[in-house]
């Protein structure tokens, strides 16, 4: 049966600069404080906890209108994060990875892409993350972490983990998407990635979007990727995040493609980022992605 991977290697990243505001970097403890442990546990998987990767504190702030904010050190943790999730996965085991800002999926993917060559990958989000410096509007690098893990963008950004390491985009959906840039929409066409709305979402139903998009990802494949923003659930669930966008998908929604996703059994690695706890009302979004993360390694109601 599903998420046949009984052991997990948790991963903290407390990286703010890639949404360039203070808070995100809390994510990891906030989620751990949330009962993460206990509830995987309790489902039976055999857990470590390497900690947080280090993130250097108090970086000189950007000049204005730079496109890339602090690239150095994101680069610098996505290299060590992709490195960590490599060697983790080398030893067998099932890279979590909690985020600090979005910036994390290029190490995050990178580092699954070193033992899974035709990897799929499922990102839920009210963004589409493929923006590049010659795009972005705010230069924050969170929005351009699915370029980068497509081989588009900065060269010290692509080239994390070895040269020529990327996403095929037959091979990615984006799901919950409601915010996308002018810049973004014609890169998503060019590319042909398959990106469900909230319209899909409100017209076809979740089961419907996530059974079409689970197709998707696992055809050609040999694992998937799930990167989720928490940002794609609705800000009245999950308002502790940087970026919310209203209309998003509700709790319910979001629990049912988790649990959609367990029994379809494609997960190789998983990253849950973008909780802010400095934004969030009585941990309510950090609970959420525990919830989430419970649903997608099997937690049912009876
Ligand atoms: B997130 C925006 N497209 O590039 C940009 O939260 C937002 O990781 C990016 O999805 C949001 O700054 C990044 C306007
Ligand atoms: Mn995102
Ligand atoms: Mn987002
Ligand atoms: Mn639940």
């Amino acid at each position: 049966d599903a998420v046949k991977n009984k052991n997990i290697t948790i991963i903290g990243v407390p990286l703010h600069y890639g949404a360039d505001r203070k808070g995100v970097d809390l994510g990891p403890d906030a989620i751990r404080g949330a009962n993460l442990h206990e509830r995987l546990q309790a489902l039976g998987y055999s857990l470590e906890d390497l900690g947080d990767l280090n993130v250097r504190r108090s970086l000189q702030p950007p000049a204005p209108g730079e496109k890339l904010k602090y690239l150095g050190e994101i680069a610098r943790v996505n290299q060590d994060l992709c490195e960590t999730v490599s060697a983790e996965m080398g030893k067998g085991r099932f890279p979590l990875v909690l985020g600090g800002d979005h910036s994390i999926a290029i190490g995050t993917i990178k580092g699954v892409l070193q033992r899974v060559k035709r990897l799929g990958v499922i990102w839920f989000d009210a963004h589409s993350d493929v923006n590049t410096h010659l795009t972005t509007g705010s230069g924050n690098i969170h929005g351009m972490s699915l370029a980068a893990a497509l081989g588009y963008g900065h060269p010290d950004l692509i080239s994390i983990g070895g040269a020529g390491l990327k996403l095929q985009p037959e091979n990615v959906v984006i799901i919950g998407a409601r915010s996308i840039d002018p810049g973004e929409r014609e890169f998503l066409k060019a590319k042909g990635i398959k990106v469900f709305t909230m319209h899909d979402i409100d017209r076809y139903g979740m089961k419907q979007v996530m059974e079409d998009a689970m197709d998707i990802v696992s055809n050609g494949t040999d694992g998937v990727h799930l990167s989720l923003d928490l940002d794609g659930m609705d800000p009245w669930d999950a308002p502790g995040v940087g970026t919310p966008v209203s209309g998003g998908m509700s709790y319910r929604e979001s629990h049912f493609a988790m649990e959609l996703l367990f029994e379809r059994n494609l997960l190789v690695s998983a990253e849950f980022v973008e909780v802010n706890p400095m934004l969030d009302r009585h941990n309510k979004t950090a609970v959420a992605a525990v919830e989430l993360i419970g649903s997608a390694f099997g937690e049912r109601i009876l």
